[in-house]
């Protein structure tokens, strides 16, 4: 299917229509493909800003005192000690602020943590735990004197693209969880002092030709081919864009996210950073955000195309070298000077960085200076301890929670072995070390040590990486037991002798990710798949650790009858070793469950997730999401395809009996948004939002097994089949925590009306089943024992 070509409306006659028209007319008023989006010219300007309302003041009252030069000089990135840096306006007491990366923690610098990634938090499905950690994150950040984190990933990617290079760095191949997940890290990160960046917005699914822009003639970008390639376009319609790739931004908005970053890929073919519909239309107007667009680092195209296009702040600007394009600055003087661009517009941009700034305190409490610089030819890494040791044990027990235990026959928990074979180079030290001023630990290949965290900005250095050989040798003096290990994969006659030799054989296996490009396979990485059939043949009780960031073919050996356990702790980030070995000495049963499906086949995921054409083939790649709202699960379930290990899926020490669905109809207006968003459903009453709660639903999980243990339980509803909707979809999800054997334990999932609703294109609202809906309710996407329907 190909996305129809565009009426496009000229700026004019879009002009005429009447302000809700204009924005919510997508298909007559969208932008041209292939060109800059200029349909509208002025984005909806900041309001009262919900919540913000005394901070908009205090922006709005300096913002009217600074002059043209001023406010240009702040909306775009200046050189400083940041990867990015606002103008500062020094008379009127504006700093320059600090936008620094990264997801899974502060970079570069020395003394911080490194984290789980989004993906391996994701798997604890533990909103408590996802807040924990952004919250200690926004501490780190805050104490390393950024102001803006660049973080958290909370939806672009999602997960479309099974090989996507900077899917770890998100969380659910799921709009739902992804969007409860976009919640709490933002909350987290913002409760901290910091100011949070969702990104990228809207529909960044592949890193292949996200072809980001290059001043040919201002020099080279260290690894970045110069090209000239248009970014891929993604193209969706109106009911995808909704229901699959909005909703997560959404709840960012809802949890009052300062910043938002435009995405490099064009979306209908107008570039991310310069795409009126979906940042004036869907972004600042439908989702009613406040905050600024930042771009990503050379995201802009064209100045006047992007500030029309609703991008408020252009990174990096001014900063390294221009490389990335230096625009707005004296361009965008001159388009305010001769009426191109309004001064209102302008004001706008600065209103939308100021306001977020005033409303996070920053302003009235200076932060500490910033112990580094990022700039693009310097890399000055300084000491400074930020890192709390609370810090660490929550990291071990987010470890802990988000491994996947995907196979036990008897294998795990380790009982009391005399002598343990550590088999793996990803057992192991990183063989150059973690060095602070680059990204040796790991980059570029996964074969020198550990995968605890993947490769790109997202990337955070560790203060101590606890290698799992480390601990396990730790545990093992303890035990008294003998360890022995060989870190060359390709060694193989060592590796068997030793693990023949051994009661246990734990063979380390990774798969390399990093931001740039795609995996090139769903494969374990280098000798994976021949290391773990080496071991097997001579162990027959062999137990498989996987250190993945995202959808891993297992076929070649998991039904290998002396592969006794495979368990996934995906990129648990520094405390990898301790908290591994908690669960294979069974001190913690494990409770992690898969945010994304593992197939039998590369081919058993949706086709051509990923647009890959060189600039000879194809000068402007087009991405067509074709399968619609069925990614990961829900193509499995549209298609009838059996999954290896499905989403939602996990074993632990312990099994669960779920029993006892039922409905509470108590109604609850929505207590959680922070920022309201101007999303409408049909039949609207004043006072009602999207986000009320219509009714919970109810049901019992019992601890049937002999330990301690979490199960995460989770809620998936059924639309009317003339809905047209995928077979089911994740609307709730919860965990029980910590629950001592026979013990039974009531879980509420509660339906807001948006989880019962589908986008109504013509209405250009979300309409609430009226049919009604079933509710399935289990261990996994296809586990779910439990059904109750329910008529709205
Ligand atoms: C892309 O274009 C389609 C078709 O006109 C439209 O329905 C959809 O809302 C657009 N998506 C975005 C993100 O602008
Ligand atoms: C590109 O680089 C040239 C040479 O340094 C400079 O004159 C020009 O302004 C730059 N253009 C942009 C858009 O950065
Ligand atoms: C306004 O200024 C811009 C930037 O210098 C220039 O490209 C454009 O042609 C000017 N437009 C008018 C109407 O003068
Ligand atoms: C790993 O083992 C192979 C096969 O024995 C050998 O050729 C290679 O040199 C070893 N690598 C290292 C780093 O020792
Ligand atoms: C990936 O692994 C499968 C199954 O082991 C194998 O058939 C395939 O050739 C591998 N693909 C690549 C690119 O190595
Ligand atoms: C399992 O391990 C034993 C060694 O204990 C070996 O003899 C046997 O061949 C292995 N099984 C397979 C299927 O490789
Ligand atoms: C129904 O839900 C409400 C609100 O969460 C709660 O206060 C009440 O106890 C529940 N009733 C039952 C019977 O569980
Ligand atoms: C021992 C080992 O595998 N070293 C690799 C570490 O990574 C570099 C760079 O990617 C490779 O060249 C080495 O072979």
């Amino acid at each position: 299917m190909r996305i129809p070509t565009l009426l496009a409306l000229s700026a004019a006659s879009a002009a005429a229509l009447p302000t809700t028209d204009r924005l919510f007319k997508r298909q007559a008023a969208a932008n041209a493909p292939d060109s800059f989006g200029l349909a509208y010219t002025t984005a909806p300007p900041t309001a009262d800003g919900g919540a913000w309302s005394d901070a908009f003041k205090r922006a709005a009252a300096i913002t009217s005192q600074m002059t043209l030069e001023e406010k240009v000089h702040l909306v775009t990135g200046q050189d400083g000690r940041c990867v990015g840096n606002t103008g500062a306006v020094p008379r009127l007491n504006i700093p320059q602020i600090c936008l620094q990366d990264g997801p899974t923690g502060p970079r570069p610098v020395d003394g911080h943590t490194q984290f789980p990634a989004g993906v391996t938090t994701a798997a604890t499905w533990d909103r408590d735990l996802i807040y924990e950690r952004s919250r200690a994150m926004g501490q780190e950040f805050y104490d390393l004197g950024i102001h803006v984190a660049l973080a958290p990933v909370t939806g672009g990617p999602l997960g479309r693209a099974p090989a996507g290079g900077r899917n770890w760095e998100g969380w659910y191949a799921d709009p739902y969880a992804t969007g409860e997940a976009s919640y709490w890290s933002v909350k987290g990160l913002q409760d901290a002092g910091v100011q949070a960046t969702s990104k990228h917005f809207i529909a960044y699914e592949q890193d292949t030709s996200r072809n980001v822009y290059i001043n040919k003639s201002a020099g080279a970008f260290p690894g970045i081919q110069l090209t000239g390639q248009l970014p891929v376009s993604s193209n969706l319609d109106d009911t995808v864009t909704h229901e699959t790739y909005l909703w997560s931004f959404a709840e960012a908005v809802r949890a009052g996210t300062s910043s938002v970053m435009c995405s490099y890929n064009r979306i209908n073919g107008t570039h991310g950073c310069a795409n009126s519909d979906a940042l004036n239309g869907l972004l600042k107007t439908e989702l009613n955000f406040q905050g600024f667009v930042v771009s990503d680092w050379g995201g802009v195209w064209g100045t006047q195309a992007s500030v029309y296009g609703g991008n408020d702040l252009d990174m990096p600007g001014n900063g390294f070298n221009g490389i990335l394009g230096i625009f707005y600055g004296a361009e965008l003087e001159d388009l305010v000077n001769n009426g191109t661009i309004s001064e209102s517009r302008l004001d706008d941009q600065v209103n939308r960085i100021l306001t977020p700034y005033f409303a996070s305190g920053q302003a009235d409490k200076s932060l500490p200076d910033i112990p580094f610089n990022a700039g693009f030819t310097t890399l000055d890494v300084e000491y400074r301890l930020v890192q709390k040791p609370s810090t660490l044990d929550l990291i071990r027990k987010i470890g802990e929670d988000g491994a996947v235990l995907l196979k036990n026959e008897g294998g795990l928990p380790l009982k009391a072995p005399a002598r343990i074979a550590v088999i793996g180079n990803d057992a192991g030290p990183p063989a150059r070390g973690c060095g602070a001023t680059g990204d040796a630990c790991p980059i570029g290949s996964n074969s020198n040590g550990t995968l605890s965290d993947a490769g790109g900005s997202g990337y955070s250095q560790p203060l101590n990486l606890i290698y799992p050989l480390m601990a396990i040798q730790e545990q093992a003096a303890k035990d008294s037991s003998k360890v022995s290990w060989v870190l060359n994969d390709t060694d193989i006659v060592n590796v068997q002798a030793t693990a023949a030799a051994a009661d246990v054989a734990l063979v380390f296996v990774s798969a390399w990710a990093a931001e740039g490009y795609d995996r090139s396979d769903l494969n374990l990485t280098g000798q994976g798949d021949a290391l773990i059939q080496a071991v097997a043949a001579v162990n027959p009780n062999t137990v498989v650790v996987m250190h993945i960031p995202g959808p891993t073919l297992v076929e070649s050996w998991i039904d290998h009858p002396n592969i006794t356990a495979v368990i996934a702790p995906l990129l648990p980030g520094e405390q990898t070793g301790p908290s591994l070995v908690s669960l294979l000495h069974g001190h913690v049963s494990p409770s992690g469950k898969l945010p994304f499906s593992i197939s039998k086949a590369e081919s058993d995921y949706p086709p051509n997730t990923i647009t890959a054409q060189t600039e000879a083939e194809n000068v402007s790649p087009q991405a067509d999401f074709t399968e619609g709202n069925n990614i990961d699960y829900k193509w499995f379930d549209a298609n009838n395809i059996a999954p290896r290990f499905e989403f939602g899926f996990g074993l632990g020490y312990s099994t669960f009996e779920y029993s006892n669905i039922r409905k509470n109809e108590t109604f609850a207006f929505d207590s959680l948004a922070i920022q309201k968003t101007n999303e409408k459903f049909v039949g609207q009453q004043d006072g009602e939002s999207l986000y009320d709660v219509l009714l919970s639903i109810e049901i019992d999980v019992k601890n049937t097994g002999d330990v301690v243990a979490c199960e995460v339980a989770q809620l998936y509803v059924e639309f009317p089949a003339s809905a047209s909707q995928p077979v089911r979809q994740l609307r709730g999800f919860d965990k029980v925590k910590q629950a001592a054997p026979g013990s039974t334990t009531t879980v509420s999932f509660p339906i807001r009306r948006k989880d019962v609703a589908t986008w109504d294109v013509i209405q250009q609202k979300w309409a609430i089943a009226s049919e009604g809906v079933t509710f399935h309710v289990g261990a996994s996407s296809r586990i779910l024992p439990l059904t109750i329907t329910h008529t709205f």
